[in-house]
């Protein structure tokens, strides 16, 4: 017989995206070295390491067919003229999905494939982004407020951050003279 979990609804702050409850992860400029195409902008700002984001998750144990979901609060900041991002992975189970829903601020989603054909998908509040399976996602805050959406995620599908780690996306998302841009990442090579 089916055992049954006990329900429940939890209220998103949506000013600073804190779900009560909530496994709270931060993430500091420091746990992102290498990820920043500026090496000596991201040295720079080292000295401060600042906070980049925060997630704030309820995660289950990782069964197939049950659901995670969480906040994350990504910061305004840019290293050179690269914005803040977040890590970026391919779901450790390449073929589990994902959903997002932007709630505050101004930002978007970097995709790739393995292959490194990349999408661009600009969020704001209210924006929903459809994350199909075998895809790696980041977010950016291209703003100057915290950029905040709601992940919802399987819950066996995992995080695989070594490729993106290793390689970075095939884009930047950068700023020039005041536009948001995506341009060709200069040390991007497919295998
Ligand atoms: C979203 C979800 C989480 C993820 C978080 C931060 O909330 O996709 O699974 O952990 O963003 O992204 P990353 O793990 O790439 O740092
Ligand atoms: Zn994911």
């Amino acid at each position: 017989m089916a055992e049954y979990k006990k329900p429940f609804g939890v209220k998103i702050d949506l000013e600073t995206g804190v779900i009560p409850g909530a496994k709270k992860l931060v993430r500091k400029l420091s746990d992102l070295k290498g990820y920043f195409a500026d090496e000596n902008a991201y040295s720079e700002l080292l000295k401060d390491d600042p906070v980049v984001y925060e997630v704030y998750a309820i995660e289950q144990e990782e069964k197939d067919g049950d659901l995670n979901f969480a906040t994350t609060v990504l910061y305004p900041g840019k290293v050179g003229k690269e914005f803040f991002f977040t890590k970026g992975h391919y779901h450790a189970k390449a073929d589990r999905a994902e959903v997002y829903y932007a709630l505050k601020g101004k930002g978007g989603m970097l995709l790739q494939t393995p292959e490194g054909r990349a999408e661009w998908i600009p969020m704001e509040p209210g924006t929903v982004v459809y994350v199909p399976p075998y895809w790696a996602h980041r977010t950016v805050n291209t703003g100057n407020e915290p950029f905040i959406f709601l992940a919802l995620y399987p819950a066996d599908a995992g995080h695989d951050y070594g490729s993106i780690k290793e390689k970075g996306f095939s884009k930047l998302v950068i700023e020039e003279g005041g536009e948001v841009r995506v341009i060709d990442n200069p040390r991007w090579k497919s295998d």
